[in-house]
């Protein structure tokens, strides 16, 4: 839809001239069989990013999760995830179907799990138990709208991980959200995992990739997963280098996204129908919860397309609206406008 407010995702924005630019220049190679230079440069930027020894471009967020739950795991293994992460909700049971891990999953006040329960949850070393192979956590929390998950959580469950020798992987799809949030490094934070992930192609506003990254060990096991998935591509310099441009130009900037997402959150909030405190608004996520009488959050979403802004509903009570590059204070203004004729109609 040409000229839409498109808030569905900050996976939906398209490369600045500035990246074209880069990505046209970028030098490439044969990434399977000599090591695409640009690749190169991209993990090892990225592993610096994170505080790891190294890290493998892939195509997409939900490529890095399954390498690392690949690497991780094997067939018959438990991992204890958080109950709305998108390891478990959005990736079509490829835990299961990959790898063939079932998922235990543990409720979290803002995606923060209770390290005590995780414990709790962790298998006895006894014949008629699965193995339990791995924590998962992610930062920031999708399915809280966003939240960050404070860095003692995430110590914490570390600390029980290690006593345990469990690994911990995050899924940092926007760890970089995360970082800027709290003015904590993203280091910090990928400190308490053994493997983290991180997408390019949501608010750092790259056409594609993700990294997954940890020790040297890991990735050497990563590698064979990532291959068996055939998620090693060729002149991928060219999509590194996007990648590339996003790590230098666009991880400072998400603060504007985090902004706009408040100043969207103010404007919508209280509306008659609607609920979406600005506090509960931490990085580049708004949720909207529903309770209108008649439109359930479909309809509204339809009626919100009628306006040419566009908005994901994530289930008949919410709707999730997310700030990226390619949205700006016109867009929320457009977007109140829409939600008080709709709601006043
Ligand atoms: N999430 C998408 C949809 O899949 C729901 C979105 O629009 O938010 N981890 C997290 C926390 C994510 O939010 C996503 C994408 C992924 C992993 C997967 O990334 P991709 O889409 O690149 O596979």
């Amino acid at each position: 839809m040409n000229g839409a407010s498109d808030f569905r995702s900050d996976t939906v924005t398209r490369p600045t001239a500035a990246m074209r630019a880069a990505m046209a220049a970028a030098e490439v190679g044969d990434d399977v069989l000599d090591g695409d230079p640009t690749v190169k440069e991209l993990e090892a930027r990225a592993a610096e990013f994170l505080g790891k020894d190294g890290a493998l471009f892939v195509p997409s967020g939900t490529m890095a999760n399954q390498v690392a739950l690949g690497a991780w795991t094997r067939s018959g293994d438990e991992i204890l995830v958080e109950r709305e992460a998108h390891v478990v909700r959005w990736e079509a049971g490829a835990a299961g179907f990959l790898h063939g891990v079932q998922s235990v999953t543990l409720s979290s006040v803002r995606g923060a799990m209770d390290p005590g329960e995780v414990r709790a949850t962790i298998r006895p070393d006894f014949i008629h138990c699965p193995r339990t192979a791995l924590i998962c956590v992610e930062q920031t929390h999708m399915g809280s709208g966003g939240s960050v998950v404070p860095l003692a959580n995430l110590e914490a469950i570390a600390k029980v991980a290690r006593e345990h020798a469990i690994p911990v992987h995050m899924d940092g799809a926007r760890l970089a959200n995360a970082a800027v949030a709290s003015r904590i490094a993203a280091s910090r934070y990928a400190a308490c995992a053994d493997s983290v992930s991180l997408c390019f192609s949501k608010g750092l506003g790259a056409p594609v990739g993700s990294v997954i990254a940890g020790s040297a060990d890991f990735l050497a096991r990563a590698k064979v997963v990532r291959k068996r998935l055939g998620g090693w591509m060729r002149q991928s310099g060219l999509i590194a280098a996007g990648a590339l441009h996003a790590l230098e130009h666009h991880v400072e900037r998400l603060a504007d996204d985090h902004a706009l997402a408040k100043e969207l959150a103010r404007a919508l909030h209280g509306l008659p129908g609607l609920a979406c405190p600005p506090e509960a608004v931490e990085t580049n996520l708004v949720l909207v919860q529903v309770t209108h009488a008649e439109l359930d959050g479909a309809a509204l979403a339809a009626k919100f397309k009628e306006h040419g802004v566009l908005v994901s509903a994530l289930s008949p009570r919410v709707l999730r609206f997310v700030t990226h590059l390619d949205v700006g204070p016109k867009d929320v203004e457009r977007t109140a406008r829409a939600a008080r004729s709709i709601l006043a109609g």
